[in-house]
Formats: structure tokens, sequence, C-alpha cells
């Protein structure tokens, strides 16, 4: 059978498209709330301007691109990684740079789905005069920004948990020690997720144990990382106010069900935001916390907490993606489990998962898992 013929154009739309994407990862840590935007110019073949969505507040990666480009954006064509903004946000609609500058054709790879553009940005663009193609390597430009696409379509962040357990599943010893199970490349990994992150999420119960600090500092320029919002779940607001994370820069929100006037003045005192929600059938209601979460404008959780808690998100099906961290350790059956999931007997009750990612990490493996919720 002879392959079919190869479409020249839709080769090298893919090809300037990957370009684009490479260009919005540089935004990764930087650009929450905002989605992570790449864009390239080209005109006859040629890479004329590029530039991607930097900081929040700052030009879009389209206007970027188009001061890169100057006079040879006309007539040339645009790779944008989401649709064009049509909205006077904190900076001017791209849509109209892009109609200024003269381009004469648009290939985006996913619609913005905030409801300020969805679908405006590339009706302007048509009626403009502007060639539109849609849909060039979607799939990937919707991955890097999942949160930002579940925050506008769910009103909810997307949730990852983090789980470091021994080869044999033990997240701590019998005697309660835990520290380290897993080495320096598989922590400093767990910096990375939450450089990306616009919250970290833990419990009282580890505030307590553990007392941590929840700060991204094990990457190559913390200072240049805007520090994620460090949440508390505590439904009594039982949080001791000398914890060691209300002694570090960044905002802490404490979530609870509790109306403690005096421990909430307490927690205020020491530079927290309390904010009460109801309270679900064992302490916080977590569905509410993650739309308290997106009414902030988070777009990515990590979850960093006891089994208990992330047993419980997992439970109710809160959870988009498993990070785990095993190391090369057997804990032996008196440690503790990794997730507390009461209720699990019969094999037709497993929670099933799909792998998208094993990789080793120093002597430490990760696993990248998303629960199947059917
Ligand atoms: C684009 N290109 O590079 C980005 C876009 O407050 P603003 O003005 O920064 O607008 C933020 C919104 O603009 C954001 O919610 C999303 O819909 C879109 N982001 N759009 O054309 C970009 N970052
Ligand atoms: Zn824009």
């Amino acid at each position: 059978m002879t392959p079919p013929p190869i479409d020249h154009r839709c080769a090298s739309d893919h090809r300037w498209m990957a370009r684009a994407l490479q260009l919005a990862r540089h935004g990764l840590w930087t650009a929450r709330p905002n989605p992570r935007v790449g864009c390239v110019i080209v005109r006859d073949g040629e890479n004329v301007g590029e530039g991607w969505h930097v900081r929040a507040g700052e030009a879009h990666a389209e206007v970027n691109a188009l001061n890169a480009a100057g006079e040879a954006a006309a007539g040339a064509t645009a790779y944008v990684t989401l649709e064009p903004c049509s909205h006077h946000g904190r900076t001017p609609p791209c849509v109209d740079a892009l109609i200024a500058a003269g381009v004469s054709r648009v290939v985006v790879a996913a619609a913005d789905p905030n409801p300020a553009v969805s679908g405006r940005g590339l009706a302007r663009l048509r009626e403009a005069g502007i060639q539109v193609t849609e849909g060039v390597a979607e799939g990937n430009a919707v991955a890097l920004n999942a949160g930002f696409m579940r925050r506008m379509t769910d009103g909810r962040p997307w949730v990852r948990a983090k789980l470091a357990a021994s080869l044999d599943g033990r997240t701590a010893m019998a005697s309660g020690e835990s520290r380290w199970i897993t080495g320096s490349a598989a922590r400093a990994d767990v910096h990375r997720w939450r450089a990306r992150s616009c919250a970290v999420v833990t419990g009282r119960g580890t505030v307590v144990a553990d007392d941590p600090a929840m700060t991204v500092r094990d990457v190559a320029d913390p200072a240049s990382v805007p520090p994620p919002l460090r949440v508390v779940l505590d439904s009594g607001l039982r949080m001791p106010a000398d914890a060691a994370m209300l002694r570090q820069p960044g905002p802490v929100l404490i979530l609870t069900a509790s109306d403690d006037a005096r421990r909430r003045a307490a927690l205020e005192a020491a530079g927290a935001e309390v904010e009460k929600l109801p309270a679900g059938p064992h302490g916080l209601d977590l569905e509410a916390a993650l739309l308290a979460l997106g009414r902030r404008q988070v777009n990515e959780v990590l979850v960093e907490a006891g089994p208990t808690l992330v047993g419980a998100f997992v439970a109710a099906a809160l959870v988009d993606e498993l990070i785990l961290y095993q190391a090369p350790h057997l804990m032996g059956h008196e440690g503790r489990a990794l997730l507390h999931l009461p209720g699990l007997e019969r094999m037709a009750q497993r929670l099933p998962l799909r792998l998208l990612d094993v990789r080793q990490l120093g002597d430490d493996i990760r696993i990248v898992a998303r629960p199947d919720h059917g």
C-alpha cells in the first residue's frame, strides 16, 4: 500500500507549533495564574520573531513575538499555542495587535475556554479577513495548561497528589520516623512540581507532625518563582500559630469549618488568611475546598499530605494525577501504609490507575499515574 502524500503545509504547521509550545514552556513556573502561551511569527518559511507569556500582568505571547518581528510580521503566519484573546484584561486584546500588524494567517493549537474569550478571538480574526487554522498540536497545548483549562471549565483546579514510600509502600516506620525516605534528586523534583503549582496543599496533621515550610527552594533560581499559595486544610482550626510555614515568605491560607474567633485571630496575627467552608462528613468538604481555590485563580494544586487526607482526596475522585516516589528500601509491615482507603475489600473495589510516566531519579523511582475515574 502506498502511504498518503505528505501535506507539506501541515507538516510545517506542526513543526512551528512545536517551537511555539517549547516557548510556552518557558512560562511553566511564572505565567500562573495565566496560561502558558508561546508564539512564533513565520514569514517565507523563516522565524522572524518569537515570544512567550512570562508573567501575569505583563505582555501576552503574541505581543512579545510581534514586537520581536516588527515590520516583518506583515503578511506572515502567527503560530499561537492558545486562541488569541479578544478581551481587555490586564493587557489589551491580542487579536487587535495581530490585525494591526497585518498577519495574514493565524494557526492556533487550543481554544481559550476563558468565558471572556471562548471563540471570540478566532471569530474576530476571521472577520478581519485573516485565515485561521485551529487544533494543530491541540493535545499538547491542553496538557500544558490542564489546570487553567480545568479552572475555566469546572471552576476548580487540576489536582496532583505527591506520595513518597519505600518499595514496599510504607511512608513511615512504626516509630513514626519518615525523614528521609527518598533521596535528594526525588526531593528536588518535588520542588519543581511545587514551582509550577498555584497552590501547595497540606493538612493540619502534617503541619503538626513535620512542621514543613512548603516553599519552593530546591530549584535553580528560587527567587524568580512567584511563591505558590500554601494551603492548610484544618477543619477544627487547630493549626499552631508558631508553625514554620507562617515564618516563611509567601502567602498561607487556612481553610476551616470552625467558627473559633480566638484561634482565627491568632492565626491571622501570625500572617495567615483564614476562610470558612462547609464541613463534609469527615472534616472539611474537599470539593468545596477545591472550588474555593478555583475562586482564588488556582490552576494546579500539589497535595503533599498524610495518608488520611490524600486517601480522602483519592476516595472522593478529586485527584487527577498521582506522583509517587518509591525508594529502594523495605520498611516492613509495621510501617505506615501509603494511603488510607477504608472499605476496600474485594478485587472489584480496587482503584485502577493508568501509568503516564515511570523513570528513575537518583536511586528512586518516580511514577506518574492517573486514576481511572471511569
Ligand atoms: C493570549 N496570549 O499569552 C495569554 C492569554 O489579564 P490578562 O490581560 O493577562 O488576560 C489573561 C487572560 O488572557 C487569561 O485568562 C487567558 O484567557 C488569556 N491568556 N491569551 O492571547 C497569552 N496568556
Ligand atoms: Zn492575549
